[in-house]
């Protein structure tokens, strides 16, 4: 009998663990290294699965909110409004987005119990204000609802101020003030005051609605609301989106009290804690699990701003490379060595995911204004604008054209307002040249601060499909212009954050460069080289273009 028992202890002993060997083995061996990325941007929600052995993407999905929800009534993400400075958003058509973008994986057969870890990214600067109910709420998830019916009442302000906000010109003044003026803003935040930054819209929220205010227990971004429905708890704010709120310290990683104090009252308590872009918050919601089967070991880990995400999406982790993305908003922007702000104040650093910094600067005036030139000279598609270019001459005989459809951003323009110089408005060719030449002669002028003289630039975007536009991009900014075709890179850059915290978490020691390798090359033959004998045109022009400016502002 005892010979027996000694046995089958003898058995169990020997078995448990070569099996438990075995099984985990299994896994690393058979097991397929899964990742998503999420990107909320202004118009849709937009996911990509990676798979890292094989480096591919292996599904990509975008949802329009216009047209996927209709019920909240945005036009181009965003809500009407009366007064043409104020823009917001709806943070729960942004929930019932995510609700709607799993259920679209599951249907289309996506391996979710298989997926190891979730990242995202967010647009950057907008606010979502919650009362002392989210936390139970987050918790408690119930996966028989859906996320709009788990959030009822947990909101302290029912709409969300976005980017494209430029509402809180007196509100950036009051804290620009308090914090010393627009130089000590920037080295101290990272920018100046901006309308769009998350502090200045909550000082507007805290002043304009004091009770709402005082009842709001949580501030998150975009990026950290939704990072919180997938972790089921409130998520921290990463560095990358962090910065765009002049209300971290850039330079230490810290909320910057000073900042906060010039901000509203008592907002320290309302937000969460700052975190590196990627860092594991723990397990996936229960909700995820049991309503669309996700793997109840994956990792949930805090999100970014689209931007930071996308300096991981385009491969840019080596100091100096720098990309141009052409999308809602036009953005310079790509990692650099040190912390160096603008002391005008018209651009930004940022955290990077890779660790060290990102600068940037942001023209609110991108695709929607090409697109309003496009639609105002009634021309069909961008085959036929890009064959207008070829018959138009670079420098445009000197016609010039200021497209502030939008109050823009950098140069500041708060009265919104087209403006023509030595250009006839009937000229449908020379128009939809100048626009073009205008983007770009601005983001050359208004990204000198950063000092950088890229070898070359990559280009991402829709409107970066239209060799005619990279040419004027090459020759403008003197420099050799590649296309990237990732069409979703911000989403693409939030699934190798996901990597990136998994592996970090199981203590691999990942290198951002070896990660990023296969996933992010650019186009082959896709460069451009700059015509010398345009880009001494555009040399000239420049200071054309700026009197230009300096005139219409
Ligand atoms: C960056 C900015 C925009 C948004 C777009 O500062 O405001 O690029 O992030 O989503």
């Amino acid at each position: 009998m005892n010979l027996l028992a000694d046995f089958v202890a003898e058995v169990i002993f020997i078995f448990i663990p070569v099996n438990y060997w075995y099984q985990t083995a299994r896994k690393q061996t058979f097991m397929p290294k899964l990742f998503l990325g999420l990107d909320s941007s202004t118009q849709s929600l937009s996911a990509v699965v990676i798979d890292l052995d094989t480096r591919k993407v292996v599904y990509e999905k975008s949802l329009n909110f216009d047209r996927a929800l209709p019920h909240y009534k945005t036009r181009n993400g965003v809500l009407p409004s009366r007064d043409p400075l104020v823009k917001h958003s709806s943070p729960l058509m942004w929930a019932e987005a995510l609700d709607l973008i799993f259920a679209e994986m599951k249907k289309d057969g996506v391996a979710l119990g298989k997926i190891l870890a979730v990242s995202g990214s967010g647009q950057q600067h907008g606010s979502v204000y919650f009362n002392e109910r989210i936390t139970a709420a987050l918790g408690n998830l119930d996966p028989k609802k859906s996320l709009v019916e788990n959030l009822r009442g947990v909101f302290a302000r029912k709409t969300s101020p976005v980017w494209m906000d430029s509402s809180t010109t007196v509100e950036c003044a009051e804290i620009r003030k308090k914090l010393g003026g627009i130089k000590y803003t920037a080295s101290r935040t990272g920018s100046d005051a901006f309308e769009r930054f998350t502090g200045p819209q909550i000082r507007k929220f805290c002043k304009t609605e004091p009770g709402a205010y005082t009842k709001t227990s949580s501030i998150a971004l975009v990026s950290s609301f939704l990072a919180s429905l997938l972790a089921g708890k409130i998520a921290p704010i990463d560095y990358g989106d962090g910065a765009g709120m002049n209300l971290m310290d850039i330079r230490n990683k810290v909320w910057d009290m000073d900042a906060l104090k010039a901000t509203a009252p008592s907002l320290k308590k309302k937000l969460p804690p700052l975190a590196a872009s990627g860092h594991v918050i723990g397990p996936v919601s229960a909700y995820f699990v049991n309503k669309y089967g996700l793997n109840p070991e994956a990792l949930a880990t805090t999100w970014t701003g689209d931007n930071p995400a996308s300096v991981i999406g385009l491969g840019l982790i080596k100091p100096g490379h720098f990309a141009v993305s052409l999308g809602t908003s036009d953005t310079f922007f790509g990692s650099v060595q040190k912390c160096q702000t603008d002391e005008d104040g018209e651009g930004h650093v940022f955290g990077s995911p890779a660790g060290g910094y990102m600068s940037l600067v942001c023209f609110k005036n991108g695709s929607p204004a090409r697109e309003k030139i496009r639609e105002l000279y009634g021309i069909a598609g961008w085959k036929q604008f890009g064959e207008l270019l070829q018959q138009t001459p670079p420098g445009n005989d000197g016609g010039i054209l200021l497209p502030w459809f939008e109050a823009e951003i950098a140069p500041r323009v708060n009265q919104p307002g087209i403006h023509r110089f030595d250009l006839d408005a009937k000229d449908a060719g020379a128009n939809c040249r100048a626009i073009f030449e205008a983007q770009m002669m601005s983001m050359r002028l208004h990204s000198q601060w950063m000092n950088v003289s890229p070898e070359k630039i990559y280009a991402t975007g829709g409107a970066a499909d239209n060799a005619e536009l990279l040419q004027i991009m090459a020759d403008v900014m003197n420099c050799r212009v590649s296309r990237i075709e990732v069409s979703k890179s911000a989403a693409l850059g939030a699934a190798l954050l996901a990597a990136h915290g998994w592996l970090a978490a199981g203590d691999k020691n990942p290198k951002w460069e070896k990660l990023v390798a296969g996933f992010t090359a650019p186009v082959p033959d896709s460069e451009i080289r700059p015509n010398p004998k345009a880009v001494r045109i555009y040399d000239k022009l420049l200071e054309k273009y700026a009197d230009c400016e300096r005139e219409a502002l």
